[in-house]
């Protein structure tokens, strides 16, 4: 069989569960917007469907969706250039969800290891969408034929799986129909840690509000979580190997690293030998020149949330030009009896 070439095409997304954290802009949004540009098609998405595996309050998942749509753009996302849509919108992304629940076998599902953290003791109360998350993100990711994904070091075993699926459907049905899609976890900080315990990853369902940087967060409270980010008493290092061992030292390197777009090297050459009372103001400093401009641009674009709904709107046709062929094409495959 010839191998088939694909469009480069990127899609990536995130879920509207809360209010979106230095981690999602640093691990994924800041990300999004590099990829932005004449190399791939860009596609990217606010997952409501995937939020609603735990519990949503309907009115905040309205609200969550519009202002995370607010912050791709004010981060640098251009819905002319990228298509930008939430998740219900374009349909296809369930249809084609339930063909992969079919392709994906327990025991992968069983491995996941983001479920059981999520679930955590209280599993045979989780919902039956939490366990079947990862089927749909494929879905999300194959459905546009995507290429490339990027995303957080925590998505990995996800796209794991999505490259499984790949594997498994194209052979069943004698095709070389789905890509092998590639993750794409890079930058200094694809995990931005929770600033009260090196060891979690900053999330935006942590319940201490102090653990994370949240983007809608002003100057004020940036540069209170960052002086009370939990540190060690030791000096910073010059090189990274002093770094071993001090994942809190680590973690508020990783996020000065990647907001001044330099290495981690770069960074230790400047601070290194510094205390960290003399560091965090320097971090909180930059945190605020950075996330500032964008926070007070999605404050403004909140203003006009019908404007935010259009672009939505218009996301969703631009998105199932492409996904309907797909979705028809692999029922066609599968044989799924077509409309006449
Ligand atoms: N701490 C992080 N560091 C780096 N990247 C991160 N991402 C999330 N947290 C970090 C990346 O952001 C993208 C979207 O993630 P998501 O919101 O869909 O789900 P998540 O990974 O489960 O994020 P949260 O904040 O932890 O959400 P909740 O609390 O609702 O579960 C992904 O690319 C992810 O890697």
């Amino acid at each position: 069989m010839t191998e088939t070439t694909f469009t480069p095409r990127v899609f990536s997304g995130i879920q509207p569960s809360g209010g979106l954290t230095l981690g999602n802009y640093l691990g994924a949004i800041k990300r999004f917007v590099d990829m932005q540009g004449d190399t791939f098609e860009t596609i990217y998405c606010m997952v409501d469907l995937h939020a609603i595996t735990v519990w949503q309050n309907p009115a905040d998942l309205i609200h969550n969706t519009r202002e995370l749509c607010a912050g791709f753009i004010a981060a640098g996302i251009d819905p002319e250039k990228s298509i930008l849509i939430n998740q219900s919108q374009v349909p296809e992304h369930a249809q084609l969800g339930w063909i992969f629940n079919c392709v994906a076998r327990m025991g992968w599902m069983q491995r996941m290891t983001q479920f059981k953290d999520k679930a955590g003791k209280n599993a045979q109360n989780a919902s039956l969408g939490l366990f079947g998350y990862p089927a749909l993100m494929a879905a999300d990711i194959l459905v546009y034929h995507a290429t490339h994904v990027p995303v957080g070091e925590d998505q990995k075993q996800h796209l794991e799986l999505t490259r499984d699926i790949a594997a498994k459907f194209n052979p069943d049905y004698g095709v070389d129909f789905f890509p092998m899609t590639e993750p794409v976890i890079e930058g200094a900080a694809t995990r931005v840690m929770s600033l009260r315990d090196g060891s979690k990853k900053m999330s935006k369902s942590d319940p201490s509000d102090a653990s994370r940087i949240n983007m809608t967060d002003d100057a004020d409270a940036i540069a209170r979580k960052i002086r009370k980010a939990k540190t060690d008493p030791d000096a910073l290092p010059s090189e990274v190997k002093g770094l071993e061992g001090r994942p809190e030292a680590r973690n508020l390197i990783n996020i000065y690293a990647a907001l001044s777009d330099q290495s981690v090297d770069q960074v230790l050459a400047e601070v290194g030998g510094k205390q960290f009372g003399a560091f965090k103001p320097m971090l909180a400093e930059l945190a605020v020149s950075k996330l500032g401009p964008i926070s007070s641009e999605m404050a403004r674009l909140m203003n006009d949330p019908a404007e935010i709904d259009r672009i939505l709107s218009r996301g969703s046709l631009r998105a199932r030009e492409i996904t309907a062929p797909i979705l028809r094409k692999t029922y066609d495959i599968v044989g799924m009896v077509a409309p006449v």
